[in-house]
């Protein structure tokens, strides 16, 4: 996979040349480069931004370097794509912003199979909106966020997202194993894990899990699973199809607060507490 991102803090991305995704990049399963916006300025000080049309507090982003950094990128790989070719498809433009779509685990999945990504990392009040209509012919534009909190930039939420999408590229990480355990598709939460040893300062692995009875093992996993998704995420307990659920999972979610009703779950009125 090709990345590329566009900054004006390039070396933020140097990290990316320790650990794991430094060893994709050296077996060149992935191929990064990071490009500085301030390259392509014209100015003597690689102005930026300048102050919002309409008023109002910080600066915005111009549009031309990113125009001319984005043109840049999309010439350096093989030929433009006409309208009848069978050329690539558009590389796809992640913008990172508190106002896009939620990325989470089945978008880093839906990336993992793209060919070419590029990282559009903003700062201060935002880019140029008519950056987004100029780029929208040319690449496949996909604001994202990474959840409802402001960062000073959009650098680090694409240092979690190179890593989300890249551990999911076959070669990258070690045991494919560990990915299949972590796909999430029951959509529950992990359940707590333990190593030795079995006494900690006092503290106990729970017995089950010295047993070695593996069904049983199995349904303390899960009944932990579902207690603690009621708990921290209750959200998610209504995306559960209850014919993925038996009767001892019902019965425990029950009580941890939920009924089914036209064939969902849904949170127990507070009347029907027990
Ligand atoms: C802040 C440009 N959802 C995380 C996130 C992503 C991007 C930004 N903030 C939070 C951001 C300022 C300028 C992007």
């Amino acid at each position: 996979m090709r990345i590329d991102a566009v900054t004006i803090f390039p070396e933020i991305f140097n990290v990316l040349d320790v650990s794991l995704l430094g060893k994709a990049r050296e077996s060149g399963l992935i191929d990064f480069t990071a490009h500085n916006l301030r390259d392509f300025t014209s100015d003597a000080h690689r102005t930026v931004d300048d102050s919002p049309y309409g008023g109002g507090a910080g600066m915005v982003m111009m549009a031309e370097p990113w125009a001319l950094a984005l043109e840049s990128i999309r010439s350096s790989v093989a030929t433009e794509s006409t309208e009848d070719d069978d050329a690539a498809p558009a590389p796809v433009l992640i913008i990172p912003t508190p106002s896009g779509h939620v990325f989470n685990q089945k978008l880093a999945r839906a990336l993992a199979p793209e060919e070419h990504l590029v990282f559009a990392c903003g700062r201060y009040e935002g880019i140029d909106e008519r950056v987004y209509e100029w780029a929208a012919p040319r690449f496949r534009v996909l604001p994202v966020s990474l959840g409802d909190y402001v960062l000073n930039g959009g650098e680090v939420a694409v240092l979690a997202m190179i890593e989300a999408i890249g551990r999911l590229i076959p070669g990258v990480v070690g045991n494919p194993e560990s990915l299949v355990e972590e796909s999430h598709e029951d959509g529950l939460l992990e359940y707590p894990v333990y190593t030795k040893p079995s006494t900690w300062r006092e503290l106990e692995v729970p017995e089950v899990l010295l047993s070695g009875n593996h069904g049983k093992i199995a349904r303390f996993r899960r009944e932990t699973q579902l207690r603690r998704t009621a708990k921290r995420r209750p959200e998610l307990i209504l995306d559960i199809d209850p014919a993925s659920t038996n009767r001892k999972d019902r019965d425990l979610l029950w009580h941890a607060g939920f009924m089914i009703e036209d064939g969902r779950f849904v949170p127990k009125p507070e009347s029907m507490a027990e």
